[in-house]
């Protein structure tokens, strides 16, 4: 049967250029004429789907139908031969790179702009992934912005928009359209991965299961259906476990951000019943906070101590056993700690979780964290917030058991404090904050960087001491450089991903331009600093601004960032 195509004429927008995780953009700028039609006409132009596979969903957020109904339009005339579409729309993003993979899929597009707001008047993203399940890598997402800049017309299929609301398969034109259930192959893995039996019996019949509670935020994201299927429906604990679970369109107006900041509401319900595991998400189920009364585990501590425990506690690892680990740059330096004692490799990538996927694909990756509250591993190419979470409760459970198995009776329970305290006792402690400057002016912004880059290639730093005002803490700089990664899978080169000053100490300052903000420019400044295990518990266990106020002085300092920003204080701290 003949299908009618029709070519739109169109002309390029300015600006498609996806940063850290897609194209983000206010939805207002979606929303203009062509503009999100040129953009998916610029993926096909650069990735031609012809007989292709593809999966499509996003975190529910406004704007979403209308992009689903583009992409099929858009992509049935570019030759797509099948979609895979989670029901009304809805896929996590680690849920869509397992289906990808596990359908064998040539790809997908995930509509999300994570943990920024969502609504008519905030934030819309489209992401492009491989085949692998991970973001496309720098040479297709460049390719996709080359192609929207010479975009002449897009073509559409001719045909009624289609229902996503119902589970089944029907044709579309020439090609076939199947709505998924979106949690249903992702709750089956994480069955394969994690260890549901131990689990189970240390939340219901362990000596520890009746102080042990357990409090989950979906911060109205897409991670309420998932985590109602897990917690609820495969661990069975109570419904009181779960909080903001349904995913509304403007995330019930709140910013769906994982942090102290934002997820205040898990925060206050977790420190006001004493809950010993709590947990968020962010808007498209790739983040997640670890939280538990009086214990916040900061995202490189979380990653680290997933990695320490992993291959004695979870199935998945100890079967294929934990082949490498890494970070993203500015992320704490705890993991490479762990994997020094392992003995395994260890990797620092670029931010942005497609610098994990080459290494993952070729079998030296296991678990992966960034300090942005992302963490996972290589059962799927995105990070992943509930499968973090499910770790963290397996090693909870793992732990209190084999504590329980040497002492017998009722001991203790191991909660997230205890275990921190332990892992610090052991390796010592990075202390780590990050301070965004979010929507400061571009200018500034530029200012900022340049006067460090002036440092960095005077090298007028080197050697040079600097003093806290408050503390009277002395740092003398090692050395100061730019970031530059070259991938030792493909060498592909990513150059200036972040200006990095070290100290003698081992401390060190990185200042980012954030490459996933929709408007103006944001500045990200992370500071960190190791405390050895020698150093004792009173020192070890000291409050995070405490332990870093010295090193943000002198950070404020050496980059004049008050000055060219503008700004007294930060929009948020992590
Ligand atoms: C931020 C984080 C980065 C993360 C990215 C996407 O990027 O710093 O670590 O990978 O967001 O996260 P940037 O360029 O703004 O610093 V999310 O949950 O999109 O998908
Ligand atoms: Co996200």
């Amino acid at each position: 049967m003949a299908h009618q195509v029709k070519e739109i004429p169109t002309k390029p927008y300015d600006g498609q250029k996806p940063g850290t995780s897609g194209l983000r953009k206010r939805v207002k700028v979606f929303q203009q004429e062509h503009y999100t039609e040129n953009f998916i006409q610029a993926i096909f132009d650069a990735v031609p789907p012809q007989g292709a596979t593809l999966v499509v969903g996003g975190d529910g957020r406004f704007f979403l139908k209308e992009t689903i109904a583009n992409i099929l339009k858009i992509g049935s005339a570019n030759g797509v031969k099948k979609f895979i579409i989670g029901q009304n729309g809805i896929l996590s993003t680690p849920a869509g790179s397992h289906v990808i993979r596990k359908r064998k899929a040539n790809g997908g597009i995930l509509l999300t702009a994570s943990h920024n707001p969502g609504g008519p008047d905030n934030d819309f993203g489209i992401k492009y992934n491989m085949s692998n399940g991970g973001p496309a890598p720098e040479g297709v997402t460049n390719k996709i912005f080359e192609k929207t800049k010479t975009i002449s017309h897009y073509k559409v299929l001719e045909a009624p928009q289609v229902d996503v609301s119902k589970i089944g398969s029907f044709s579309y034109g020439p090609s076939e359209v199947e709505i998924i259930d979106p949690v249903s192959d992702y709750l089956e893995y994480l069955q394969e991965i994690f260890d549901f039996p131990l689990m189970k019996n240390f939340l219901h019949n362990s000596p520890q299961a009746a102080s042990f509670k357990v409090l989950f935020d979906g911060m109205h994201g897409v991670t309420g259906p998932y985590a109602k299927a897990i917690l609820l429906g495969a661990l069975g604990l109570p419904e009181s476990s779960v909080q903001n679970c349904e995913p509304l369109p403007d995330f019930g107006g709140g910013h769906p951000d994982p942090n102290l900041i934002y997820a205040h509401t898990l925060v206050e319900a977790v420190e006001s019943a004493h809950i010993p595991f709590g947990a968020a998400s962010d808007g498209d189920g790739d983040r997640n906070m670890i939280y538990g009364a009086g214990a916040f585990v900061t995202p490189g501590d979380s990653v680290a101590i997933i990695a320490e425990y992993a291959s004695e506690a979870i199935p998945y690892f100890k079967k294929g056993g934990v082949k490498g680990l890494a970070r993203s740059m500015p992320t704490s330096g705890a993991i490479d700690l762990v994997a020094k004692d392992k003995g395994v490799e260890c990797f620092e990538v670029p931010t942005g979780w497609k610098f994990f996927g080459n290494l993952m694909d070729a079998g030296r990756l296991s678990i992966c964290g960034e300090e942005s509250f992302g963490t996972g591993s290589d059962h799927v190419r995105e990070k992943d917030g509930v499968w973090a979470i499910i770790a963290w409760l397996n090693i909870l459970a793992y732990v209190n058991e084999s504590q329980t198995k040497v002492q017998g009776g009722a001991p203790a329970v191991i909660g997230i404090k205890q275990l921190l305290e332990k892992h610090y006792a052991k390796y010592g402690r990075n202390f780590f904050s990050r301070y965004d400057y979010e929507e400061v002016s571009s200018e500034g912004a530029a200012k900022l960087v340049d006067k460090i880059n002036a440092h960095i290639s005077s090298g007028d730093l080197k050697g040079k001491k600097f003093t806290s005002p408050s503390t009277g803490t002395e740092f003398v700089v090692k050395e100061a450089f730019n970031f530059d990664y070259t991938d030792p899978i493909d060498h592909s080169v990513s150059k200036n991903q972040g200006q990095v000053v070290r100290f003698e100490d081992g401390s060190r300052i990185v200042w980012r331009l954030s490459g996933t903000g929709s408007q103006g420019a944001t500045v990200r400044m992370y500071v960190e600093r190791y405390v050895p295990a020698s150093a004792g518990p009173a020192e070890l266990q000291r409050d995070t601004a405490d332990g870093l106020k010295a090193l943000i002085e002198v950070a404020l300092e050496i980059s004049s960032l008050k000055e060219f920003l503008g700004r007294d204080k930060p929009t948020v701290i992590t």
